[in-house]
């Protein structure tokens, strides 16, 4: 097979990139390890910045997403009991969507006429400083791939960034010590908006997917067995870190998913070698506090779209040139505030007693500033494109 573009990877991220370049008329083949049931069981992100809606409008991909999803003006910070909100719309004017990364990914599969190989076992790539190539196995046999361009969309743990020799590449990391502990349950969420809580027990945070599911996630060391947790100590955890009231209202329910994710702040530098790209959790990783991860991912696809369509329709290599430089500038500043989110809400015990302090008056700056607080605005709303 040849085509224009060999992407790896059918998240969030290869699936819009794809659905892009088929609107522009490139021909481009999605290559995928797990089967489309097993992407699309994977829970992971809630929230949508403006900038990701609008890329959804643009691939033609939004009417579900419009019905369905749930438009939040803000969101509520807690500290030891202590409550504020920060309201999106009066300090910044914009607002994010509600609408699960599983929604997004089963629109864009949806929409996909091109053909999409999943299950591709062996992925490699080929000679991408000169005439790339990729091959599969699959069902036994091992197939070839010809291309101009190969996009690596295949996340943190992908072949992509793997198959660079090392030497190219620099990497910047941050592991934290803790993970998220999260769960799904068929119940109302227990507030209207977002709740982002820090208690000395550890950080808490009630998300939703819609009015009758709910998302709750605790703090947990970073080595935790889910199997310790049954649905009642989560629950008691849960309230135990919130607000009086608001563990009072809390509707609790058996768990329809439970798992930990670790946290991690990391970028790779460059994001272009010859004629691959890395797009994504490929290229980079934020901690979930800010919910950065999947609008990032998206923002750099639609970078890279523009890119290509450029380098394909008008032979300009210039865009393709600029992809690395431009996008990591944004990256950058999603990896400052998710880490300044993480850190003002998590416990750090290596910190003690001045650390809590110090958390405590960046709280106190925080609700008494307007300033500090169209700051956290602005950033999570989503930087402009
Ligand atoms: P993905 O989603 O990891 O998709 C990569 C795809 O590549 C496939 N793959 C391979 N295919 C072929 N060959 C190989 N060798 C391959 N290796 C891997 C994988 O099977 C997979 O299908 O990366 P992508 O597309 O870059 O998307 C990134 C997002 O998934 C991620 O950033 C977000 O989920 C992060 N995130 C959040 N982001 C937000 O913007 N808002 C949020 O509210 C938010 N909450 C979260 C999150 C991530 C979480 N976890 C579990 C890490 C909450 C959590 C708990
Ligand atoms: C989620 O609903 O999964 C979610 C929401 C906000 C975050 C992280 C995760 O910051």
């Amino acid at each position: 097979m040849r085509v224009q573009v060999a992407i790896i990877g059918a998240g969030p991220a290869g699936l819009m990139l794809g659905r892009l370049l088929e609107l522009a008329g490139i021909d481009a083949v999605i290559i995928e390890r797990r089967s489309a049931d097993y992407v699309l069981g994977r829970i992971r992100a809630g929230v949508l910045e403006q900038g990701t809606v609008d890329l959804m409008d643009r691939a033609l991909a939004g009417t579900r997403m419009h019905a369905e999803g749930l438009v939040h003006h803000g969101i509520e910070l807690g500290f030891d009991g202590d409550r504020h909100r920060i309201d999106f719309s009066a300090l910044v004017g914009s607002q994010v969507m509600v609408y699960g990364q599983t929604e997004v990914t089963r629109d864009l599969m949806a929409l996909r006429q091109a053909p999409t190989i999943y299950e591709a076992e062996d992925v490699e790539l080929h000679d991408f400083d000169g005439k790339p190539w990729v091959t599969y196995r699959k069902d036994g046999v091992t197939h070839r791939i010809d291309c101009a361009v190969i996009a690596g969309c295949d996340g943190f743990h992908g072949v992509s960034r793997h198959s660079v020799p090392e030497q190219s590449l620099t990497t910047f990391e941050r592991v934290y010590p803790f993970g998220w502990l999260g769960v799904l349950t068929d119940r109302p969420p227990v507030a209207h908006e977002l709740i982002y809580a820090h208690h000395e027990r550890g950080f808490a945070l009630c998300s939703q997917r819609s009015l009758t599911r709910s998302r709750y996630y605790i703090q947990v060391p970073a080595d935790e067995q889910v199997g310790a947790w049954s649905d009642a100590r989560f629950w008691d955890e849960l309230r135990a870190r919130l607000a009086p009231e608001t563990a009072e209202a809390m509707q609790i329910g058996p768990s329809i998913e439970k798992s930990v994710a670790p946290l991690r702040s990391f970028v790779a530098e460059p994001l272009r070698f010859g004629q691959l790209f890395l797009a994504g959790d490929a290229a980079h990783i934020v901690p979930p506090t800010g919910a950065k991860g999947l609008n990032l991912a998206m923002s750099d696809v639609a970078t890279l779209a523009d890119a290509l369509i450029e380098h394909f329709t008008e032979g300009s290599p210039a865009a393709l040139d600029g992809y690395s430089s431009h996008v990591l500038g944004r990256i950058w500043k999603a990896e400052r505030f998710s880490w300044w989110m993480t850190s003002l809400l998590h416990t750090f015990p290596e910190t003690g007693p001045f650390g809590r302090r110090i958390q405590r008056a960046e709280f106190d700056y925080l609700t008494g500033s307007l300033a500090a607080q169209q700051s956290l605005a602005e950033n999570y709303v989503g930087l402009p494109l």
